[in-house]
C-alpha cells in the first residue's frame, strides 16, 4: 500500500502499511528477545532509546525500503532520523509496576522542532485493542499545539508524564490503529494520540522512529531544552546541516 501525501495530511496519519515479510518479523523478534534477556522486561518497556546507532539490525529497520518509500512522498528525499525508541507493553498481570498506558499527547510538544516531524510505529508484535494498540484522533494535527498538563492517572509511560486534558479535543472521534507484526502506521507530530493498558496475555512491542526533512530545524524549547545527539541522515543529502549526521561507520547502505 502506498501512502498519498494528500490523504496523510488530511487525516494526520496512515495505518496498516506492510513493511516486513515473515522472515524479517521472525528475525526482529529474535533480536529484540536478546535485548529483553540482557536488560530485563522492566527496562525493555521504555529504556531502549536511540539504540539505532549501536545495533545494525535496528538501523536496518529504520532504513527499510518500505519505511523510507512511505516517507518520501511526505518528507521528500532528504530525510533525517531524529529519534527512536522501542515501546513495549507487557501484559499487566506479568509486571510488578502496575498498568502502563500512554496518555493523550502530541509528539512535538516538548521537542522544539520547526518543520514537520513524522513518526513511524512499526509493530514487532501484533497490536490490537486488547493489548493496547495506538489510538488516534483523526484530523487533530490541524489545531496547533494543545496545552499539556501532568497526567492524573499513574502508569503513563511518557517521559514528562504529560497529558492533554480530554476537554481540549473530541475523544468520541478516537480510532484504534491495530497492526499485524511487520506493519506500520505513520502519524504527524501534531496528531493527538495515546494508547490504553495491555489487558491481554500477549506482549505488545513497537519500534517508534521519528523523521524530519533535512530542511526542518531544531529550536530551543524553554520547557524542556533537548539535544538531538543520535540524528542520522537516512536518505539523500544533508545540505542544510541543521542536524548533525551521527551515522555509525558501519552504516554503508544509505541511498
Ligand atoms: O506505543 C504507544 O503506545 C504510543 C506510541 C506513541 O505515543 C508514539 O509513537 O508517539
Amino acid at each position: 500500500m502506498s501512502v498519498s501525501r494528500k490523504d496523510f495530511y488530511a487525516k494526520g496519519y496512515a495505518t496498516g502499511i506492510d513493511v516486513l515479510n515473515q522472515k524479517e518479523v521472525a528475525d526482529v523478534r529474535r533480536d529484540f528477545q536478546k535485548f529483553e534477556q540482557e536488560i530485563g522486561k522492566e527496562n525493555a518497556q521504555y529504556s531502549l532509546h536511540n539504540v539505532h546507532t549501536q545495533h545494525p539490525w535496528v538501523l536496518k529497520l529504520a532504513t527499510h525500503t518500505n519505511v523510507l518509500g512511505a516517507l518520501k512522498p511526505i518528507l521528500g528525499d532528504d530525510i533525517v532520523l531524529l529519534d527512536s525508541r522501542f515501546i513495549c507493553k507487557y501484559p499487566c498481570q506479568e509486571m510488578d509496576d502496575g498498568e502502563k498506558y500512554v496518555a493523550w499527547h502530541q509528539d512535538v510538544r516538548y521537542w522544539g522542532i520547526e518543520g514537520d516531524v513524522i513518526s513511524v510505529w512499526l509493530a514487532i508484535d501484533d497490536a490490537d485493542v486488547e493489548n493496547g494498540c495506538m489510538v488516534v484522533i483523526p484530523g487533530s494535527h490541524t489545531n496547533g499545539i494543545l496545552n499539556h498538563q501532568s497526567a492524573k492517572t499513574d502508569g503513563n509511560m511518557l517521559t514528562s508524564n504529560q497529558e492533554i486534558p480530554s476537554h481540549l479535543f473530541d475523544t468520541s472521534k478516537s480510532v484504534p490503529c491495530p497492526l499485524k507484526a511487520g506493519q506500520m502506521s505513520l502519524h504527524h507530530g501534531h496528531l493527538v494520540h495515546g494508547s490504553e493498558a495491555n489487558n491481554s496475555s500477549r506482549r505488545r512491542c513497537g519500534f517508534v522512529i521519528r523523521y524530519v526533512s533535512t530542511s526542518a530545524k531544531p529550536i530551543i524549547d524553554p520547557d524542556r531544552p533537548r539535544k538531538f545527539e543520535s540524528t542520522v541522515l537516512v536518505n539523500g543529502k544533508n545540505n542544510q546541516k541543521n542536524f548533525s549526521d551521527n551515522s555509525p561507520s558501519w552504516f554503508t547502505w544509505r541511498h
